[in-house]
């Protein structure tokens, strides 16, 4: 089994009930176990340069940890197939408020990079909604390839726009 961590994020629809729902699809996937389960928080938005934040709702966001067998591809068309079945609809438009977006964040300490596939995904490091909730459900020590360990990353991150949610 390979140790990943998914973030899970929503902006439109029940985010709450939608993440729960997805958490579920995650913990019934074939030759995978759900491991761990970050609390949620209410994340600002992230949005492309040029938009205005006040343009979309605020986030809900949370990790999880997922021991599986699947090979790193297989694992991204079973995330895919999770939003689409969550009424998931692609644009085309960067960073569009989503139902549900579900990221392959780690992959063991393994370094992916081909066209359908960027393994730590790109930006990781420097999310705070990505980084606080993965603190909780990782060691301090653990290694991002290719960015650092955890806790150097916390230490240059702030909660600002982050808000820790009672679930
Ligand atoms: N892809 C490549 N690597 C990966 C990976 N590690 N995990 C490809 C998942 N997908 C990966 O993704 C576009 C393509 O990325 C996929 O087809 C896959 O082959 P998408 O989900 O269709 O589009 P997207 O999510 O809009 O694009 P992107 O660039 O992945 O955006 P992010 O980085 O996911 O950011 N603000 C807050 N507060 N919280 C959020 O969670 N999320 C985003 C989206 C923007 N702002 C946010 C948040
Ligand atoms: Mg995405």
């Amino acid at each position: 089994m390979i140790e990943t961590c998914i973030g899970l994020g929503s902006n439109l629809g029940d985010s709450r009930a939608l993440l729960k729902s997805a958490l579920d699809e995650l913990a019934a996937l074939p030759d995978s176990r759900l491991v761990a389960v970050s609390s949620f928080y209410r994340s600002a938005p992230m949005v492309a340069p040029g938009e205005s934040p006040d343009s979309q709702p605020d986030y809900l966001n949370a990790v999880a940890r997922l021991d599986t067998a699947l090979a790193p591809h297989a694992l991204l068309d079973a995330l895919q197939a999770i939003e689409t079945a969550h009424g998931r609809r692609r644009d085309g438009r960067r960073w569009a408020p989503r139902t549900l977006d579900l990221d392959l964040l780690l992959y063991g300490d393994q370094q992916l990079d081909d066209a359908r596939l960027r393994v730590p995904h790109p930006g990781m490091a420097e999310r705070n909604f990505v980084l606080y909730p993965l603190a909780e459900i990782a060691p301090a020590a653990l290694v991002i390839p290719g960015a650092g360990r955890l806790a150097g990353l916390l230490e240059q991150s702030s909660m600002r726009g982050l808000e820790k949610i009672d679930t």
